[in-house]
């Protein structure tokens, strides 16, 4: 199909193609395809530019837009990590609203849509990344573009009943129906995002499953995000962790990565690693968590509490239940380079993820692509991660039982080969089938056939 690929994505990698699934395999889709990445980048500047600045990269253009400060904090800080994402990992109570935060979201949509709109030729195909930019469509509609948008959200779909908390909520059914393709990670998401249109007055589902609201149809679909599976299992074999991590003898490693964030359910999960030692008979071996949790979006106030706790928690059960020779639990608040994560998956007996909310949660992924066949590890998955809908091979658990999270780790320790073997198979080779390059064809893919809609006004 002619045209060029647009992609949008708040953060771009600017130093060569970057690191990370997602980021290699959108570099690898403009690659192929040719076409624009176009990403945010902060300025010292009062005023943001109202052009591109363009940057070197082989193969298709590189474009950011300009973040001042005050952008900084009420497009990004605010309106998208202090009112969108608890809204959307259903965490209403720690929404922090202020109305600057609501005109910063709208003016940088705006100055962005605009900018935009000046470059877009007819065929462009524009790919729409995440909560940072939901009403961008809704804006270029309003300025005349006609060119087939399509949108990924990579964290849950907002309850409908928790949307009358976001400030003009009105106006959400006009940002996201101004989409041809909403792409979702779970059929979960897509079954909440159906309903929200259900439930509007003047909207209208259609036999195929899209949404008609006003003149235009969107269609409304899953497409669970996956990882480069190769990049992992040669990260794992070119490395082991024994060099770098020492445990006592026949100790067992359970491991846990995570950005510290409370979507994350990591104050559950020091619980639940209590309840296990608790519970721990006295012919189970030793196990330690290992926690790996990088700093993230400090600047938030409910990012510096959850880290408080985590510190709080980590004394308390290390306090009561380490030995002269054993720490049950090790807390690192840093990022891990990947080799040496890879071979910390590999290492550990057990990968334990007990998000509360979570679109996919791509460690889940990562954690069974880096075992080895011969002697895998188990994967403690959350009920409440996107994963556990293509995973059901896991121990899914409820992360909010601490107890039965505990008892899934004793489980997960105690378990036969033949059965880590099995579960592994069935894992791996779903985690090889939906890989990241199968997640961006399969949307692509399916934003070339959508329908075009012709009309492009949305509806009051
Ligand atoms: P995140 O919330 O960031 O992503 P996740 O999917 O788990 O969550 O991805 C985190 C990534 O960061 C993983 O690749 C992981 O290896 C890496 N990482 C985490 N801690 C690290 C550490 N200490 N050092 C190095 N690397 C670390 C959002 C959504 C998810 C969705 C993804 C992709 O919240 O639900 O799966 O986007 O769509």
């Amino acid at each position: 199909m002619a045209g060029r690929l647009i992609v949008i994505s708040n953060r771009i990698p600017l130093e060569g193609p970057g690191s990370g699934g997602l980021v290699v395999a959108l570099h690898e889709a403009l690659t192929d395809r040719g076409g624009i990445w176009i990403g945010a980048q902060e300025t010292d500047a009062d005023t943001a530019s109202e052009k591109f600045t363009r940057h070197e990269a082989p193969g298709y253009e590189k474009l950011t837009f300009e973040l001042t400060a005050k952008d900084q904090e009420e497009y990004y800080l605010g309106f998208s990590n202090s009112v969108l994402w608890p809204l959307c990992h259903r965490r209403t109570d720690l929404i922090d609203f202020e109305s600057r935060y609501a005109d910063g979201y709208e003016r940088v949509n705006r100055r962005l849509a605009h900018m935009l709109a000046e470059i877009l030729e007819p065929e462009d195909r524009v790919w729409v990344h995440d909560y940072h930019f939901f009403p961008l469509a809704c804006f270029l509609r309003e300025l005349g573009v006609k060119n087939r948008v399509g949108y990924f959200l990579h964290i849950p779909f907002p309850n409908g009943s928790d949307l009358p908390a976001l400030p003009h909520h009105e106006t959400f059914i006009d940002w996201i129906s101004s989409y041809d393709l909403i792409g979702l990670q779970t059929q979960r998401d897509v079954a909440v995002c159906l309903e929200f249109f259900r439930g509007h007055p003047k909207a209208e589902l259609l036999l195929d499953g899209s949404a008609k609201y006003g003149s235009r149809t969107t269609q409304v679909r899953s497409f669970p995000i996956g990882i480069d599976v190769d990049v992992m299992l040669q990260a794992a074999d070119a490395r082991r962790a024994d060099a770098t991590l020492r445990l006592g003898d026949g100790e067992r490693l359970i491991i846990g990565v995570d950005r510290l964030d409370y979507s994350k359910g990591l104050v559950n999960r020091l619980k639940a690693m209590e309840s296990w030692l608790q519970h721990r008979e006295p012919d189970e071996p030793r196990a330690t968590l290992l926690q790996i949790a990088p700093p993230s979006r400090e600047k938030v106030l409910a990012y510096r509490e959850i880290r408080d706790e985590m510190e709080l928690l980590t004394g308390k059960i290390n306090g009561e239940y380490s030995e002269i020779d054993w720490t049950p639990v090790r807390y690192i608040h840093k990022p891990v380079e990947r080799e040496l994560l890879a071979a910390l998956y590999r290492r550990a007996d057990v990968g334990l993820v007990t998000s509360l909310a979570d679109g996919m949660n791509l460690v889940a992924k990562e954690y069974v692509a880096s075992q080895d066949p011969e002697d895998p590890g188990v994967l403690v998955l959350s009920n409440f991660a996107g994963a556990a809908e293509q995973m059901p091979d896991a121990l899914i658990v409820n992360p909010y039982d601490v107890d039965e999270v505990g008892e899934a780790i004793s489980q997960a320790l105690r378990m036969p080969l033949d059965e880590r073997k099995a579960r592994y198979r069935e894992l791996m080779r779903g985690v090889q089938e939906q890989d990241i390059r199968w997640w961006t064809r399969a949307y692509l893919d399916a934003l070339a056939r959508c329908p075009v809609n012709l009309a492009t006004e949305t509806e009051g």
